[in-house]
């Protein structure tokens, strides 16, 4: 099933053309309502009559986060405050929160694009979904909400947290989605599991998992675990929030809704452009944003893009895999470490749980590189001999997928935190000093 046809498998080249109206029409929309765009073209040297076409997008100039937090709260917006019927904010780890601000049909095309996402997920207005990512200032709970309700589907506002609760209702209501954290899905796949309420009385098929970066692996365990069909939805806060793109039901790659976030992939050092298909960093344009347009906004995810026609029939393009945020990479010892490294091995062993912790830290000017892992209870032995075998076992695969050797420590079952939105998996205590 596709929601909107007409735009979801619209031909290459008709999109191009789309894009080229789209992309002069917010250039012109900021140049002349935002100073702080204005600006940086002038610097450059352009005006909006050198963006003739959607080729020309590699002339405008890049916007990073820092150039949010720059103009907090209201800097970025380009209509008055009038036009603006929602904010909403990201935490970030560091400095001020980024404030984004939604016009009314800022926030219809959001809910157009979470439906597009839910259809190609196979849910319907019949369907109920399960609504557990955050609702407040993050983008999750809220995003996801907007689009059930433009499907005519029965929202579920669970929010996170309260998680026998959220067990408790997702089995008496019949959900037949579920929309949170990967994490959070197997926090509460785990939590089903030893509430002894058989998983044959869920009506659950679903799931719409995002806000962080998952594996394969993972999908595979929570299929498994919840049997269900895990689809990934991708977004960011800047851009709108979730449904920047989602997967069909080839599970092949996440589509993005280009018609109104133009995608490009740039190499993180060099900003140029990558050849087709390559790695590098996804930057977006949005072209329909009223309120807080975003030009090239350098996401820091790190990607490939797919233009061939996909299995579904859909043209919109589609993006593999987020490796990481450039910012979630750590050099360890000189090698690149991405979490999402360990995630994987974990989950192809079955003597692990996929619950991790990464501790790093710098002692003698070495880096220490600890991995804190929890077996699987019924792997779990008193015997010495057999643990230590199972951490050789482990250290030997985490080198060979990573590169570097880690220090294995294995935990107690259950004994990692488990995390009710996104995860924190990493502690890197290097960056203190
Ligand atoms: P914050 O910056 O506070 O984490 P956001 O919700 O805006 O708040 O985070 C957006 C980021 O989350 C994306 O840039 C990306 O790194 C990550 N993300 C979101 N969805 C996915 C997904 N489906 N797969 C991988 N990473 C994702
Ligand atoms: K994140
Ligand atoms: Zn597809």
């Amino acid at each position: 099933m596709i929601w909107n046809e007409t735009i979801e498998c619209m031909d290459r080249e008709e999109m191009r053309k789309l894009q080229s109206i789209r992309l002069k029409r917010v250039v012109e929309h900021v140049y002349h309502n935002t100073p702080f765009y204005r600006k940086k073209m002038q610097e450059m040297g352009i005006t909006p009559d050198d963006i003739q076409s959607i080729e020309d997008i590699s002339k405008l100039p890049f916007t990073v986060k820092q150039d949010l937090r720059d103009n907090y709260p209201f800097g970025l917006m380009a209509v008055p405050m009038s036009e603006i019927v929602r904010l909403h904010a990201s935490s970030g780890t560091t400095g001020k929160p980024i404030v984004v601000g939604y016009t009314r049909k800022d926030l219809s095309i959001w809910s157009e694009v979470v439906a597009r996402c839910l259809t190609a997920y196979g849910i319907t207005k019949n369907d109920s979904v399960q609504v557990s990512y955050g609702y407040g200032l993050f983008t999750g709970g809220l995003g996801a909400h907007g689009g059930v309700e433009n499907i005519g589907g029965t929202v579920i506002p669970m929010s996170s947290g309260n998680t026998q609760k959220q067990i408790q209702l997702m089995h008496d209501f019949g959900a037949k989605g579920l929309a949170c954290t990967p994490s959070y899905a197997l926090y509460l796949a785990e939590t089903i599991h030893s509430s002894g309420i058989p998983l044959e009385e869920f009506q659950l098929r679903v799931g719409a998992f995002g806000a962080e970066p998952w594996t394969e692996n993972m999908r595979k365990e929570l299929e498994d675990k919840l049997n269900i069909k895990a689809y990934d939805i991708y977004g960011l806060t800047e851009i709108c929030g979730p449904g920047v793109g989602g997967e069909c039901e080839c599970q092949n790659g996440t589509h993005l809704w280009e018609d109104h976030f133009f995608p490009e992939i740039v190499d993180p050092v060099t900003l140029q452009p990558v050849a087709p298909g390559e790695q590098g960093e996804l930057v977006f344009t949005t072209l329909t944003k009223e309120g807080m347009p975003m030009i090239r906004y350098r996401t820091r995810d790190l990607t490939h893009l797919i233009y061939e026609k996909c299995e579904c029939g859909r043209t919109a393009v589609r993006m593999g895999r987020i490796l990481g945020r450039s910012d979630d990479m750590m050099i360890i010892r000189g090698v690149n470490v991405f979490p999402s490294q360990v995630e994987s091995v974990l989950l192809e062993m079955p003597e692990f749980e996929p619950h991790y912790l990464i501790v790093v830290d710098r002692v003698n000017n070495t880096d220490t590189f600890q991995i804190q892992v929890e077996v699987r209870p019924d792997y779990y032995s008193d015997e010495m001999n057999k643990m230590i075998a199972l951490k050789k076992k482990i250290a030997a695969r985490m080198q060979s997928v990573i590169g570097i050797q880690p220090d294995i420590k294995i935990v107690e079952p259950r004994s990692l935190e488990r995390s009710q939105g996104k995860a924190k998996h990493v502690i890197d205590n290097r960056k203190l000093v």
